[in-house]
């Protein structure tokens, strides 16, 4: 895509169209180099008008629940006016194809509603390659005035960490009964959490969810806060029933209203700023170094060297760069 017709899309992107936001993000996901060239300008144009919305990432063990409450979340943030966008970080989509397409069953309602933007995870792509391209697109879809962003991501590990790094606020879902340890849960995110519920509180699961409740309360207080201003609330929920759903959205406005008041949603998304910035320096120099000819024609046997034992990772890696720094030369 040439520049020129970038300028024209983020345009469009800033009008507000939908379908012109989905190319943007086409664009945005493209590792053509031509095309990262035109997707730079491209969020040059729309990044003055982005960072208008509250971000929120949602997480949890496959089938918790995630898209099922986002579906009533999102219909109730619709209702109420606002527009919402959701986004899927999702690396294991490179092998499943995709979960979020199963995941459009669940938000049947809220896919079909103008007010809403349901994205997926760019599938064939590391952690890294999709985190990347989630920062911009959150970025393009608040430049469309998009003022509620959902990230929905699997609960494998690495992801909660890039999604806490990417968004004002991080809501764990969890199972009734399973300790940590059944659920995949690390200590580690549950120390992520700005909010938990214990979802599936309903039929025969209602008592186990409510003992559960009361285990992670009493757990809680022997982790280390993430925000002096804030103590985490949990809270059974019943994604399915969908009732108290405006009671759930009280408690994120109440934890917006608490951190902004502190300056802590703004020093965070700067903190965060700052962070990317860094991230997309080494993303790029790697790029850069991998498509260097001159690096191309060590890398294979450097590499087996690496692999057989025969040279130690940093050597190879200084070699490497030393290569890649003589370009030119
Ligand atoms: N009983 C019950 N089932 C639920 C609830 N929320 C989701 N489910 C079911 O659990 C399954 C997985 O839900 P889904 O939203 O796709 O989970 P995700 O993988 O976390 O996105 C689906 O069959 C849902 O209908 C709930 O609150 N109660
Ligand atoms: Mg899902």
């Amino acid at each position: 895509m040439s520049a020129t017709h970038a300028k024209k899309l983020a345009k469009a992107v800033l009008g507000g169209d939908r379908r012109a936001l989905a190319q943007a993000i086409t664009l945005i996901e493209s590792t053509r180099a031509e095309d990262r060239q035109a997707s730079v300008k491209l969020l040059e144009k729309l990044a003055p008008r982005a960072g208008k919305s509250i971000r929120i990432g949602i997480s949890g063990v496959p089938g918790v629940g995630k898209s099922t409450f986002i579906e009533s979340l999102g219909n109730h943030l619709i209702d109420a006016g606002h527009k919402v966008a959701v986004l899927a970080v999702d690396p294991s989509s490179a092998i499943s194809g995709g979960s979020i397409l199963g995941d459009k069953t669940r938000m049947e309602q809220l896919s079909k509603r103008p007010e809403a933007f349901i994205r997926p995870s760019p599938s064939g792509t590391t952690l890294g390659g999709v985190t990347r391209h989630t920062r911009e697109t959150m970025l393009a879809a608040e430049a469309a005035g998009f003022d509620v962003l959902l990230v929905e991501t699997v609960g494998v590990g690495q992801s909660e960490t890039a999604v806490a790094g990417m968004t004002d606020m991080f809501i764990l879902m969890l199972l009734p009964g399973g300790g940590d340890e059944l659920q995949g849960i690390k200590r580690g995110i549950v120390e992520l959490a700005d909010l938990i519920l214990v979802n599936k509180a309903d039929g025969d699961m209602k008592p186990a969810a409510g003992r559960s409740v009361t285990d992670y309360r009493n757990a809680l207080g022997f982790l280390h806060p993430r925000s002096e201003h804030w103590q985490v609330p949990v809270e059974s929920y019943s994604a399915v029933e969908g009732s108290g759903i405006a009671e759930i959205w009280d408690i994120v406005q109440r934890y917006q209203a608490a951190l902004s008041e502190a300056g802590e949603i703004e020093r965070n998304r700067a903190q965060q700023a700052k962070a990317w910035m860094w991230s997309e320096v080494r993303d790029e120099l790697v790029d850069d170094l991998k498509s260097d000819p001159d690096v191309k024609a060590q890398v294979k046997q450097l590499e087996k060297k690496v692999t057989d034992g025969k040279l130690p990772a940093t050597v190879a890696a200084q070699q490497l760069i030393a290569t890649f720094l003589k370009r030119g030369d």
